[in-house]
């Protein structure tokens, strides 16, 4: 328990706070929002609800925890090399709080309602505390180091299923048509006729929040940032599933190419990478 708690505030209960005030106004913007930009390309989207939420979060946890580092997508130059670069200016921090305002931003967009608020603590590196909001199912998504995953205070779990043959397998196709597609494609044209099938949400965040939850038994993609899956890592591990880069080592802040099982399949889906180039690494 101490490891959470401040004064009378808890880490805990700061980002889910966040999470729920940003998600509910975030939820109130869908159609409404005002001002579409583009970033590194046409596909790669930014609202001012995006920019909006973020200040939101920052200031909520900076009230609390005024000297702890703070890394959030829309603060940091777009482009995966900036992104890199920022994340591993961190890797010192002490404290370090990891937001995705939207992560899903193409569907908000679009009012598909699969996005969320993502908010990780990493200390020393180390994650421990991962949120993850889902606001149009107002389905809450917490995760603490060595106490468990649970979503609205019911424990989590990942699913049983032991072979890829029988898995609900997601993947991503984000929006980096010049390294990551090509990847991702690769491992979708390969797993499409491995798995039991194929989904794709849009979201990097929530797709990691149904693996821990067993809605999927795994999750693949290459060409993500600290932000996508610093909290949904911690689910996923908190509810007993793995989680590795694409060629099995270690997760850290700056892994960007992922695979995120109940572990019983990891391997299999591992090996399936390596054979279809799709590793990315
Ligand atoms: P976002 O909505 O926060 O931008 C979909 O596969 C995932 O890709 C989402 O998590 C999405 O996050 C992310 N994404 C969007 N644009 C991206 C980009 N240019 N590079 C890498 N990831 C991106
Ligand atoms: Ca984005
Ligand atoms: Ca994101
Ligand atoms: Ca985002």
């Amino acid at each position: 328990k101490p490891a959470f708690v401040v004064g009378s505030k808890s880490y805990t209960a700061v980002a889910i706070n966040a999470a729920a005030k940003a998600g509910e106004w975030i939820k109130s913007r869908v159609g409404i929002y005002k001002q579409l930009d583009t970033k590194t390309s046409p596909q790669d989207l930014v609202t001012e609800v995006d920019k909006g939420a973020e200040v939101m979060i920052r200031k909520l946890i900076q009230t609390h925890f005024p000297d702890h580092d703070f890394l959030g997508e829309e603060s940091v130059e777009p482009g995966a090399e900036a992104s890199a670069k920022a994340v591993a200016g961190y890797a010192d921090s002490e404290y370090l709080w990891i937001v995705d305002p939207i992560d899903g931003t193409t569907n908000f967009v679009h009012g598909n309602p699969y996005f969320c608020v993502s908010i990780a603590l990493a200390v020393k590196g180390e994650l421990m505390l991962g949120v993850i909001y889902d606001p149009m199912h107002d389905e809450m998504f917490v995760a603490e180091k060595g106490k468990g995953a649970y979503v609205h205070g019911n424990p989590m779990a990942v699913s049983k299923e032991a072979a890829l043959s029988d898995s609900l397998m997601a993947v991503g196709y984000n929006p980096d048509r010049n390294f990551a597609l090509p990847l991702n494609m690769k491992g979708i044209t390969a797993l499409a006729t491995q798995t039991r099938s194929l989904r794709t949400m849009g979201s990097a965040a929530l797709q990691l929040a149904y693996v821990a939850a067993g809605r999927l038994t795994g999750y693949y993609e290459v060409g993500l940032n600290a932000w996508d899956i610093a909290a949904g890592v911690l689910l996923v591990t908190e509810s007993g599933g793995k989680v590795t880069d694409t060629q099995g080592g270690a997760f850290s802040l700056q892994t960007r190419h992922l695979a995120a099982t109940n572990g019983l399949i990891h391997q299999e889906l591992l090996q399936s990478l390596e054979a279809s180039g799709a590793t990315g690494l």
